[in-house]
């Protein structure tokens, strides 16, 4: 296939997918926004510079099919910085898609679109969003993006609502919510290769029994985890749990927690049900 343009490539994720997407033989057009990075192979061009700029768009998109993107603010932050990164330049680079007649964009939703589901609900694909932030909330608005632009301008979408991405699991949380870097390199290669025509948002998460959500969307693009939190329960059982009884509520965790009014400070005090 053409190309594939990978936008965050000097985040963290992108550091993951990066060697991954080489190796299963596609060539990268790999934004590092304003990181510096050397190109890990001849199939690999680095293209610096800020997605709000139609310019560095164009670099990343050109000559490609599929539009990774990675890039944007990544945990809870001010809404004017979640804004800019999240929306704005969301925006720029679904233009730039349209202008470079790409044929898919797979999109990083994230886990905290949903955060404020209490940990005892399971949810599958078509869950009404509650984010738990600012920044779950530009998630949300932006799986809304890809929907539009594939019903208004025919740009086949993937929104992978991620986990915890992480080397491995490190508190009960994870036992959850944790995709382990293989199997998220997997997901990310099928929702960039999957025959689909149209919109699709799964769950990125690895094969774990304590899981919080349906993974059979992302099984319809052929994913298949091989990677399993269970293996660490015993251990991370064991332990402390960081957690603190907000935080213990809520599928989103920690980030549930920052800035929450607690029930009896709010107007008309507390709620019959907690959920
Ligand atoms: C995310 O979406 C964040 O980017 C990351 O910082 C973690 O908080 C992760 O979710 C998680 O839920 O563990």
């Amino acid at each position: 296939m053409a190309g594939i343009a990978l936008s965050g490539a000097g985040g963290q994720i992108g550091g993951v997918l990066r060697p991954r997407l080489l190796a299963a033989g596609h060539v990268l057009r790999s934004g590092a926004g304003f990181a510096v990075l050397a190109p890990l192979s001849e199939a690999e061009t680095v293209v610096p510079g800020d997605l709000r700029d139609p310019d560095t768009v164009d670099r990343l998109l050109a000559g490609t099919e599929v539009l990774v993107h990675m890039a944007g603010t990544s945990v809870e932050r001010p809404l004017p910085e979640v804004a800019e990164n999240n929306l704005a330049a969301l925006h720029a680079v679904y233009e730039g898609a349209r202008r470079h007649g790409l044929r898919r964009v797979v999109f990083a939703s994230s886990n905290h679109a949903f955060g404020m589901y209490p940990v005892t609900e399971r949810l599958g694909e078509d869950a009404p969003f509650r984010p738990d932030g600012f920044y779950g909330l530009s998630k949300a608005w932006g799986e809304a993006m890809g929907r539009m632009y594939w019903d208004k301008h025919g740009i086949e979408g993937v929104a992978l609502r991620i986990g915890s991405a992480l080397p491995r699991p490190t508190e009960p949380r994870h036992l959850a919510t944790w995709i382990g870097h293989d199997d998220l390199a997997d997901l990310v290669l099928c929702a960039a290769t999957a025959p689909l025509r149209g919109y699709r948002a799964v769950w990125g998460v690895s094969d774990n029994s304590r899981c919080y959500w349906d993974t059979s969307s992302a099984a319809a693009i052929g994913y298949r985890p091989r990677q399993s939190a269970d293996a660490f329960a015993d251990a991370i059982l064991a332990g402390a749990d960081p957690r603190d009884p907000v935080a213990r509520r809520f599928q989103g965790g920690s980030f549930a927690a920052i800035d929450y009014t607690p029930e009896e400070e709010r107007p008309g005090g507390a709620p019959p049900e907690r959920a």
